[in-house]
């Protein structure tokens, strides 16, 4: 019993390990672009816009002045973008083309934390 358990945990260390590493064989959100590949790994964006260029896709970035986290700088960008079109704003893509309540939700919860996962930019400033 100890041993298929301690089986188990090994091969779920080792599925997990390359994982971290982003292969390109693994689609976490099952958006259709491998994680190694995909601009937001964890979330379903197979458009990958990336409006701003930073390698971090607008369905996970809403840090806008590339500082590394999202904070008051990246809030006074979003208020001026708010009831635009603009699609650095628009978190909530196809849902929708306008910036409105939907992407402020979004925009809320990622407050004080970093954006992304993206797959492609491990280690960058401006989406870590
Ligand atoms: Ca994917
Ligand atoms: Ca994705
Ligand atoms: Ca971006
Ligand atoms: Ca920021």
């Amino acid at each position: 019993m100890k041993l298929t358990l301690l089986t188990a945990t090994l091969a779920l260390l080792l599925w997990g390990m390359p994982a971290m590493a982003g292969p390109p064989g693994l689609d976490t959100d099952l958006d259709g672009v491998h994680d190694g590949l995909d601009n937001c790994s964890t979330v379903a964006n197979a458009a990958q816009d990336d409006t701003d260029g930073d390698d971090c896709g607008n369905l996970c970035d809403a840090n806008y002045d590339q500082s590394g986290t999202v904070g008051f700088g990246d809030f006074g960008s979003f208020t001026l973008g708010f009831g635009t079109t603009d699609e650095l704003y628009n978190h909530t893509e196809p849902v929708d083309d306008t910036v409105g309540f939907g992407d402020f939700g979004f925009f809320t919860l990622s407050f004080g934390g970093t954006p992304g996962p993206s797959g492609t930019t491990a280690g960058t400033a401006a989406c870590p």
